[in-house]
């Protein structure tokens, strides 16, 4: 059936006029149903200068089909009719905004061009209405303003891990500070500065093993962490210190460590129930190290029926993350060794289950941009551990290897969101880095601020002319889109975000001003003196 129209069901464009943006809202679209739009004109503009059907197929190649389809659409199709058939192949009860875009001026001043009508007639087998919105016309058509980026900054918050905070190091040996954090408290509490000079890190990640001690309520961590202006993000099951964990947790050949793991990680979610953490986070150590040390399609069956029990454990609200990596402990085969197996295990577990992507758990050269886009496509990316690294998991400061590569992650985040309709709200930033050089919370408030330049700069891509360069089949142009934002410098964007939010414009420079290490050092060196704490730093 032919649906009607409410609202205005045409756009002009006529001498000097504004070539406006327009919404349009289905209310249902369902497997197999196809949403066509006719695009119709009127008006003759064969005999314009070159000049005027260049700049005017410039703003109609803008307009875009947002769905699992995108198409440019040339004026040649303008002229005569052309269509853009959609299909969503996802069923869905829920209503999907759908959008068609165009922006830009269309300045013909001084020339013969009168009108072309563009028309909307939306055909739909199901009942229902189709609202054309016209938006404010906007007079530039790029750069995004700080209107349009300060909410995404806004949304953009970055969980910090407790153990960011406490000693670590190498396999080879650990570097003391006086500053660096013992308890869940001290780890909290610089969480909790960490988030007083970013403004933007309201989370912290706890490890279960090194975080919780055996007769402490959980619930009182939780209100810990409040006391510092803080809560408790993703709860880490600890699946691989344990004696018995020697041949693997979930996927060992030995029952009593599965059903360790298996009571361990129920255990994981009564914590998270308790501090209102809504994330379970699952990275496994398990592998073999030598070929033929076990059975590795046996293996498989096991870790797939251990995630289904513990998706199942889960309250409705929880999300369960399946962290991958290639190697390391396991030195022959790792059982969750890359996002494939990640997608799999967490497809079969259910629909709580999502992806988790470690930056720095690929092998050398992996195109880790090109699997994020490709689960947030399938929205099957749950979340993100942030760091950098050279050679293998080194776990250093994010950006401070490779800059481009996390930029071009995000902004695969921002192309998910602005083209392609996906919901990238719940998508989980967090960091997971280890700092056995430099001072803790220096580094955490670097790896912060970094991050949010990354990300505004990913904001900052011109969608709309990337979409008209690509169109062309302009490499070169296409790839000027994205150099042009990386090289933009966001530092006073930044820096205005941070003064709106009653920030120091460096949060860095502020939380050195501010003598926090030096009073924690004292105070927690004597902590440590009063608890007769010995730390170690030898390897074996
Ligand atoms: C792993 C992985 C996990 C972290 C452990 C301790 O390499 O990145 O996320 O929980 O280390
Ligand atoms: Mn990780
Ligand atoms: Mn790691």
């Amino acid at each position: 059936m032919m649906l009607q129209l409410s609202g205005v069901d045409e756009l002009q464009l006529t001498r000097k006029a504004v070539f406006s943006r327009v919404a349009v809202q289905l209310p249902y679209i369902g497997v197999g149903h196809f949403f066509r739009l006719e695009i119709s004109g009127e008006g003759d503009v064969r005999n314009q200068p070159p000049a005027l059907l260049k700049e005017l197929r410039q703003h109609l190649s803008g307009l875009t089909a947002e769905g699992r389809v995108v198409l440019p659409i040339g004026l040649a199709d303008l002229i005569g009719k052309s269509y853009i058939l959609l299909k969503r192949h996802k069923q869905t009860s829920q209503s999907i905004p759908f959008s068609l875009r165009g922006s830009g001026t269309v300045s013909t001043a001084g020339r013969r061009f009168v009108a072309a009508r563009i028309r909307f007639l939306p055909r739909y087998k199901q009942d229902g209405k189709m609202i054309l919105t016209p938006l404010p016309p906007i007079d530039k058509p790029m750069a995004m303003n700080h209107d349009a980026l300060f909410p995404l900054l806004d949304d953009f918050r970055i969980e910090t891990p407790s153990w960011g905070y406490a000693d670590t190091g190498t396999r080879f040996g650990k570097f003391h500070q006086p500053a660096a954090a013992s308890t869940i408290e001290e780890k909290l509490e610089d969480a909790g500065i960490v988030h007083k000079f970013t403004g933007c890190c309201p989370m912290v990640a706890v490890h279960v093993l090194w975080d919780f001690s055996v007769g402490v309520d959980a619930g009182a961590t939780g209100e810990l962490a409040r006391k510092h202006g803080v809560s408790i993000g993703s709860v880490n099951p600890t699946l691989f210190q344990d004696q018995i964990y020697k041949y693997g947790s979930a996927a060992s050949p030995d029952e009593r460590a599965r059903e360790h793991a298996h009571r361990h990680v129920l255990d994981s979610i009564q914590i998270a129930k308790a501090v209102g953490s809504k994330t379970i986070s699952l990275w496994f150590a398990d592998g073999t190290n030598y070929p033929g040390q076990d059975d590795l399609v046996a293996r498989k069956h096991r870790m797939h029926a251990a995630l289904r029990g513990w998706h199942d454990a889960l309250p409705r609200d929880m999300a369960m993350l399946v962290e991958y990596k290639p190697f390391e402990p396991a030195c022959y085969h790792t059982d969750i060794a890359d996002w494939g197996m990640s997608y799999v295990y967490a497809r079969d577990a259910g629909p709580q289950a999502k992806v988790l992507v470690d930056t720095g758990h690929h092998l050398q050269g992996a195109n880790i941009e090109h699997i994020v886009a490709f689960l947030l496509d399938e929205e099957m990316l749950g979340g993100f551990h942030f760091n950098d690294r050279k050679y293998a998991d080194d776990d250093l400061t994010l950006g401070s290897i490779d800059p481009y590569q996390i930029f071009r992650i995000f902004h695969e985040v921002r192309n998910a969101a602005e083209l392609h309709d996906r919901d990238v709200s719940g998508i989980a930033y967090m960091i997971d880095q280890s700092h056995n050089l430099k001072p803790k919370v220096e580094a955490m408030i670097q790896t912060i601020t970094t991050a949010q330049e990354l990300y505004a700069k990913a904001c900052l891509v011109d969608r709309k002319k990337l979409q008209e360069a690509q169109a062309r089949m302009n490499v070169v142009d296409a790839e000027e889109c994205l150099k042009e934002a990386f090289f933009t410098d966001v530092k006073p964007l930044l820096a205005e975000w941070r003064k709106g939010h009653n920030l120091d414009s460096n949060p860095l420079a502020a939380y050195r001003a501010s003598g926090y290490e030096a009073r924690v050092a004292d105070e927690r060196e004597s902590a440590r003196a009063a608890r007769g704490a010995r730390r170690h730093g030898t390897y074996a």
